[in-house]
């Protein structure tokens, strides 16, 4: 059977570093906000290792700004998310769930708040543009929303200070963790926060102009060659591992926040004025009756989860789906990410997993692995 390829048109956009991206040899790409975005380079195993032993640049372009810009940015800002953002001061970067007016998840993105009257939203994959701009709209707000011409550049993994030092100089260093600072590079200027999505710590840079990304990602390169820099993109197996969530495959507009595991980023009570908050309140006195959870899928290595594989309880009946599974060589297992019901959820709690070459046991974890 051959491979399948995706048809490449103007639809699937390249980025600022794509040139770079496929100059470093990228075996892989998925279409992430309509964007490439690499998924594999030597193989998801070597840049697994790569990414916990070295340093990596991540071409993340597609983690796309929605911009807020305006006396009622901050106003439209707290429709959107139930976190309560009123101790939040220029400088600071919030992961924030967004939500529907039934309280279900529509993103999970990283809220910026460059000033009082702007902030970028970096989103996951989905077409948040449209339901900012509604709500804007609809409520008359004194506020442009669009998608401003800023690229998400990351740099992940143990050496990324060094390597971000080098560029940017030693006070790269003193940013704290979802902080983020403004750095000259060829006389423009660029936000970098510690951030990014992995657990290996590092920076984002959000390039603001197309044209510096290939300049920039040069200078890194440049810069890291005894680093053993390589390019690197997010990478399934650690992020498993550390439980990051992927939108689309580990939840939907079905799902509440709770239910992912987001509620320590949910202030229901006092975030007033976002749009899902009574919807909130009803199911979070009750709490979620199913939640994200880590598991672990005995056996050798599962295929790739491109369906959710059903859970079943040891009487077989349906309790929950897995929606992400990788090898771990760290763990020697393969680890998992699930939506389970109440039922089956606490921590030991054995499972049935129905994977397509078979069916497997899984173990409901504790928490997940990093
Ligand atoms: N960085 C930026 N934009 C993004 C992502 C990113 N947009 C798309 C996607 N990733 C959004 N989803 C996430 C998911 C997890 C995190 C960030 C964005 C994350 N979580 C940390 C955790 O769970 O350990 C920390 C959260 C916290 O403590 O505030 O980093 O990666 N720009």
């Amino acid at each position: 059977m051959t491979t399948p390829l995706l048809s490449l048109s103007r639809r699937l956009r390249r980025t600022p570093f794509s040139d770079g991206v496929e100059a470093a040899g990228v075996k892989a790409y998925t279409v992430y906000n309509h964007m490439l975005l690499p998924t594999v380079f030597r193989s998801i195993e070597e840049d697994y290792r790569h990414l916990k032993d070295a340093v990596q640049i991540w071409d993340v372009a597609c983690e796309r700004q929605v911009e807020l810009r305006g006396p009622d940015a901050g106003r439209l800002m707290q429709m959107l998310t139930p976190r309560d953002l009123r101790g939040m001061t220029p400088g600071l970067c919030y992961y924030v769930p967004i939500v529907d007016e039934t309280g279900g998840m529509l993103n999970d993105p990283v809220a910026v708040k460059l000033a009082e009257d702007r902030w970028w939203i970096s989103i996951a994959d989905s077409d948040l543009l449209y339901w900012v701009r509604a709500t804007a709209h609809g409520w008359r707000l004194d506020v442009l929303v669009d998608e401003p011409d800023v690229s998400p550049l990351a740099i992940q993994g143990p050496r990324a200070d060094d390597l971000m030092a080098a560029v940017f100089g030693d006070s790269v260093r003193d940013i704290r963790f979802f902080r983020f600072g403004v750095f000259d590079f060829q006389g423009r200027d660029m936000v970098i926060a510690r951030s990014g999505y992995s657990k290996q710590g590092g920076f984002e840079i959000y390039v603001e102009g197309s044209d510096l990304g290939m300049p920039l990602w040069h200078a890194l390169m440049e810069a890291g060659k005894d680093m053993d820099v390589h390019a690197g993109c997010p990478n399934l197996i650690e992020r498993i591992e550390g439980g990051l969530l992927s939108y689309g495959n580990d939840m939907t507009d079905d799902n509440t926040p709770h239910e992912c595991g987001l509620g320590r980023f949910c202030n229901t009570h006092t975030a007033i004025g976002c749009i899902g908050r009574d919807a909130l309140l009803r199911v979070a006195k009750e709490g979620p009756v199913q939640q994200v959870c880590a598991i672990a899928i005995e056996g050798d290595a599962v295929p790739p989860c491109r369906e959710w594989w059903p859970v079943l309880s040891e009487k077989g009946k349906r309790v929950g789906r897995i929606s992400s599974a990788a090898w771990s060589p760290d763990f020697d297992t393969n680890v998992a990410i699930g939506m389970v019901r109440m039922t089956h959820w606490d921590a030991g709690t054995e499972l049935r997993i129905s994977a397509p070459d078979g069916e497997r046991r899984g173990v409901v974890q504790d928490g997940f692995w990093a």
